[in-house]
């Protein structure tokens, strides 16, 4: 194999925990390989396109470039950091055959840098570390240096991936060294390692081809655009393929166009030839996993492993009243097609349907994952009720398992009592506390799915942004222990119509609410939060009666108190099993599943009828 090395590429994955710089390194190589014209603006993490990355600062995508240093193409593949995107890591690992492990010089190695490393020592991916942000005054690189030997003494599967070169960059400001007490200039030093370290690929240009698909996209003007990495072969624009299905079904198709990555963009190329990374169009019915090949003794390369999804929830058609007013009512045939569609690339989601036809059972990695597969949805036109959502359980030898993670806290000492006593109402069991020489305390646990949704609200509302939370799964455990949520309601909408402030100064007698009057509202709605246990219907459109004229003074100078708003992934967290979030391109509503007032009380009144039977 080693003869058929090609030395004028590299392929490397750039991989870390979420936060750790890799789209700021990707943009530092970049700006140095001069893939920009002098007088170009290019703003800073320029590989986040989407707009959601955007907004949120992370990346969701895994994306392809490429720069050319020392006529070496190197082929660089951003990839997502925050644990719901991990799919991501593990579908375009196979394109790579070096990694950047980046690790944040202060934080050191986290859980979702464990998960990463893991998945590229299993692929046989050579690895490079990069200590990043050894400009941060805190930075403990030495410390950090030795964290990693750790890990990586953990995780090695050969002893070769023992044998790693280290590098300290500064991602922001541009350098790289290979001593951490040398004086860095710019990012030579690592663009010369990553030539040095990382294996050119291999693969027999004149073999039948074989390519991987492990990314779509779609672009209007060309149509569906595969790509993916040349293991064998010469792919060329014009070739008769066959597109070997996971299923084993074989079809056929003519490449239309061949392109290569250079820079951000894609140019249109004849040919390219085993090792590089392509996009190819022509190509119907495409997807992720699937071998493009020639037709003659056509063989499928391994499909993509992806791990199992942890958490779900139900996608539905809106039935609330106010469906079709703020967005394009979809039918369960048009949802249906959507989430289908977005199998094709979102390889760790499944789509499943349900005994009620206009409701769908979508399952992820974790919360991130689906909400960031609403507000896409969403922002699409479309509209739709979801769920809370739930872990996905299993029954291995007749008991139920479900999915545990590994939570990492790094927050200020004066939130341990608050963390400490929600998380422990929540099955968590503390591993690890260590205070550092800042005087943050890194708190350890071990936790459920279960207990851990909600937990992002809980966290950012406690600590005020003073901390930092992540997650990982680890893995199955027997189901034990139930979780003591709040003991609180909702108030209810009672009739339909448009809130008013008295009707809202009422409801604030009992809770807060989420709504400003002059909202319309339908009954079932919710529209605040009880104080106490269970849910209260309330009248918020109900106005003064006129005849009343003589107020009294308390009631003149009774105020409403600030409207409590709740961002989608806040609603999300916290609607109960019993309810649904109403989704649609202009706003969202929190109701409940059963709207009517009448039903719900009857059935509340079985249910304790039930139990009372049941003593
Ligand atoms: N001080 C300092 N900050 C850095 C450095 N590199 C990145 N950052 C900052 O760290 C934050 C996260 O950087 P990103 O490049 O988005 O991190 P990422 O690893 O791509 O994050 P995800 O894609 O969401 O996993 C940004 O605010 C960067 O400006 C560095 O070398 N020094
Ligand atoms: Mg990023």
């Amino acid at each position: 194999m080693q003869t058929h090395a090609n030395p004028s590429i590299r392929n490397l994955a750039i991989i870390a925990h979420v936060d750790h710089g890799k789209t700021t390194l990707v943009d530092a190589l970049l700006k140095q390989s001069q893939v920009f014209r002098a007088n170009q603006q290019v703003g800073e993490l320029i590989m986040d396109t989407n707009p959601l990355e955007r907004e949120r600062g992370i990346t969701i995508l895994a994306k392809n470039a490429s720069i050319t240093y020392q006529g070496v193409k190197i082929n660089i593949i951003d990839t997502p950091g925050h644990a719901d995107f991990s799919g991501e890591v593990e579908r375009i690992m196979n394109m790579a055959d070096g990694c950047l492990l980046l690790v944040d010089a202060v934080d050191g190695p986290m859980p979702q840098t464990t998960y990463v490393l893991k998945t590229a020592l299993s692929q046989g991916v050579t690895p490079m570390v990069v200590i990043n942000k050894i400009d941060r005054p805190e930075a403990r690189v030495a410390e950090v240096v030795s964290l990693v030997q750790d890990l990586f003494l953990e995780l090695a599967t050969k002893p070769e991936q023992l044998d790693f070169p280290v590098l300290y960059t500064s991602a922001r400001h541009g350098y790289a060294a290979g001593d951490p007490d040398a004086t860095p200039e710019d990012m030579q030093p690592l663009f010369e390692a990553i030539l040095k370290y990382v294996p050119p690929p291999t693969g027999d240009p004149d073999a039948p081809l074989q390519m991987l698909v492990a990314a779509l996209d779609y672009d209007n003007y060309l149509g569906q655009v595969a790509i993916g990495r040349v293991f064998r072969g010469t792919i060329r624009l014009g070739d008769q393929v066959a597109l070997l299905g996971v299923d084993g079904q074989i079809s056929y198709h003519k490449l239309e166009r061949v392109f290569v990555f250079r820079g951000l963009d894609r140019v249109e190329v004849e040919e390219a030839r085993a090792g590089d990374i392509v996009a190819v169009t022509g190509v119907e019915n495409v997807s992720i996993g699937v071998t493009i090949a020639a037709p003659e003794g056509a063989e499928a390369l391994p499909t993509i492993q992806i791990d199992e999804p942890t958490v779900k929830m139900t996608f539905g058609v809106n039935n609330s009243p106010f469906m079709g007013k703020e967005g394009t009512h979809s039918t369960s045939r048009v949802l249906h097609e959507r989430l289908i569609n977005e199998l094709r690339t979102n390889v760790s989601l499944r789509v499943e349907t349900t005994d009620v036809t206009d409701v769908f059972l979508v399952s992820g990695r974790g919360e991130l994952h689906l909400s960031i597969l609403v507000e896409t949805m969403r922002r699409e036109g479309f509209e739709f009720q979801v769920s809370k959502p739930e872990p996905v359980t299993k029954v291995v030898d007749g008991k139920v398992h479900e999915p545990y993670e590994q939570l990492h806290i790094t927050t200020r000492d004066e939130y341990i009592g608050a963390l400490t006593e929600y998380l422990s109402g929540r099955l968590a069991q503390l591993v690890d506390m260590r205070y550092d020489d800042s005087g943050n305390v890194n708190l350890e646990y071990h936790i459920p799915t279960r207990g851990l949704i909600g937990f992002t609200a809980f966290f950012l509302r406690t600590t005020r942004g003073n901390g930092m939370q992540s997650s990982v799964f680890t893995g199955y455990r027997p189901m034990e222990g139930n979780i003591k949520l709040a003991n609180t309601g909702v108030l209810v909408a009672w009739s339909p119509g448009v809130a008013v402030t008295y009707g809202l100064l009422n409801a604030q007698a009992r809770g807060d609410t989420i709504i400003e009057p002059g909202t319309p509202v339908y009954e079932g709605m919710i529209v605040g939060m009880h104080r106490r246990e269970g849910d209260i219907p309330i009248n918020v459109c109900k106005e003064k009666k006129l005849t009343n004229m003589r107020s009294s003074t308390a009631d003149i100078t009774r105020r409403l108190n600030a409207t409590v708003r709740m961002s989608l992934d806040e609603a999300l967290d916290f609607i109960a099993a019993d309810e649904l979030v109403e989704v649609t391109p202009q706003s969202f509503r929190m109701r409940k599943k059963q709207l009517s007032t009448h039903a719900r009380s009857r059935q509340r009144a079985n249910t304790a009828r039930g139990q009372a039977s049941a003593v």
